[in-house]
């Protein structure tokens, strides 16, 4: 294999990194000081860092390699669309083989009619098309003002500006001017953070009946759509409660209100079905996909609508929207082949049958631990709550994300890339990982959890608040 290994020494390439690389979601000049991890190459579920460290890779990149790393098929695909078409675009009246094949295999693999798709380089563009496409699909159908899109506070929907408006992170509104007009946030259905006494049953239906209600003091003749992820993630892995869902779907369909799922992380498989709505029974009008359609081997990203609003959006004229990258013909060879492995490779079957039922079991056992509240998983996704008081769910009297951090460093320290999200910990790794995997990750994620509930106690932060 020709791998890239002859670079230079560590330190000259993070003095570089540091002097021409802006990274997003960072504290660069925090960065500039410790001096970046540079990951060269990868394998499997296993990363290799510049100074030779394997890591195990829990997050599949960023919730996306979920063939895991290494596969030639793709990058010999990539090579010969390269070759043949390296580019063309989509506009004009003119189409290509690859986009062609992919939205024929899509509209195979999405549930219900979902058979039309819109492409983007990216989940964020996606989710920026869904905003002007349901806006222009109302107004074509003669109601302009159904403008409003409802979404929830601790949603994940993209860093653009109609993606990060949708999203309801308080970080990202708080700068650069968002959210954009008409977009309405809801309360997220975190029963671990924010259910009180309630049974997660009882505040599944209050959290989702906060949709009727808004939809009714805005007017159901101004609210155009409802979005959410079937499960949040960059949220933390909020797994909603058995009750949530199948009321927010019974609530769009008696207001006349599109439901847009956005599986930018629970689709192709990651949820331990094809799609994330089909783990929750959701019947989405549209459906937000990007990160496991490719496995994050080439960037690409889409809208897969309905036959109602595609055709409603086709009578219409020409809907004015579209990217250069629109179907991107190598980046649409790619997503094709990586579907075409994930299907015969059976890989959601054997998530769901045999993988998943084995990391939910070892990952329960990590809720002995005396610093988790709570240890939750669907399909390959795990969330683990740490609490200074496990019976009453308190959060650490420290800023929220003080122990998670520690946590975090210490997976890294011990060769396991776990996130952090606040105080939880969360995993998703590539859908290939095997039972012996799943093996080191718990021992890895045990080993982090005590040298954490150590230094958590040396420096006084076991406290509630
Ligand atoms: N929707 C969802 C549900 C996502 O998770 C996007 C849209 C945007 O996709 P792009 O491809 O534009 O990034 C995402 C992306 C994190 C993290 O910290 C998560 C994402 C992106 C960056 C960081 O967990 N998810």
């Amino acid at each position: 294999m020709n791998i890239i290994s002859n670079h230079m020494p560590t330190a000259e390439l993070q003095a570089l990194d540091a002097a021409h690389h802006m990274h997003p979601f960072t504290d660069n000049a925090a960065l500039a000081k410790k001096g970046v991890r540079i990951i060269t190459r990868a394998n499997g579920v296993t990363l290799t860092d510049s100074q030779g460290h394997e890591i195990l890779d829990a997050m599949a990149g960023l919730w996306c390699v979920n063939i895991g790393y290494g596969r030639k098929e793709l990058a010999d695909v990539a090579s010969r669309q390269m070759m043949e078409l390296p580019y063309y675009n989509t506009f004009f009246q003119t189409s290509h083989v690859p986009a062609i094949a992919l939205s024929a295999k899509l509209a195979e693999l999405a549930p219900g009619d979902l058979n039309h798709v819109f492409y983007a380089g990216s989940g964020s563009e996606a989710n920026d098309t869904n905003i002007r496409l349901v806006r222009h699909y109302w107004a074509a159908k003669g109601k302009p003002d159904k403008k409003i899109i409802i979404s929830r506070k601790n949603g994940y929907h993209g860093s653009t500006l109609g993606g990060a408006s949708l999203g309801g992170m308080t970080a990202m509104h708080a700068q650069g001017g968002l959210p954009i007009p008409n977009i309405h946030h809801i309360d997220q259905p975190d029963w671990y953070a924010e259910g009180g006494d309630l049974s997660p049953d009882e505040f599944g239906l209050e959290r989702a009946r906060q949709l009727e209600q808004a939809i009714h003091d805005l007017g159901e003749d101004k609210v155009a759509a409802f979005i959410a992820e079937p499960v949040q993630g960059a949220g933390g892995v909020i797994i909603p409660p058995a009750t949530y869902w199948p009321e927010i779907q019974r609530i769009c369909d008696a207001h006349d209100i599109l439901l847009i799922a956005d599986e930018v992380i629970c689709g192709f498989g990651r949820t331990g079905e094809w799609f994330g709505s089909r783990t929750f029974g959701i019947r989405p009008d549209i459906m937000t996909i990007a990160k496991g359609l490719s496995s994050g081997y080439a960037p690409i990203g889409g809208s897969i609508v309905c036959d109602e609003v595609a055709n409603v959006v086709a009578s219409a004229g020409d809907f004015n929207h579209g990217y250069t990258y629109s179907g991107h013909p190598v980046a649409a060879a790619v997503a094709l082949e990586n579907l075409r492995i994930i299907q015969e490779e059976k890989i959601v079957e054997t998530v769901q049958n045999d993988t998943a039922p084995y990391l939910a079991n070892a990952w329960s056992t990590l809720a002995d631990h005396p610093l988790v509240a709570e240890a939750k998983t669907v399909g390959m996704m795990g969330t683990l709550a740490m609490s200074p008081d496990v019976a009453s769910r308190a959060a650490f009297a420290s800023a929220a994300g003080t122990v998670g951090l520690i946590c975090r460093t210490h997976c890294f320290d011990n060769g396991l890339v776990m996130r952090h999200v606040g105080d939880r910990m969360i995993i998703a790794p590539p859908l290939v990982i095997g039972k012996s995997d799943i093996d080191l990750l718990i021992e890895r994620a045990r080993t982090a959890l005590d040298l954490t509930y150590t230094e958590v106690q040396n420096e006084g932060l076991y406290k509630a608040a």
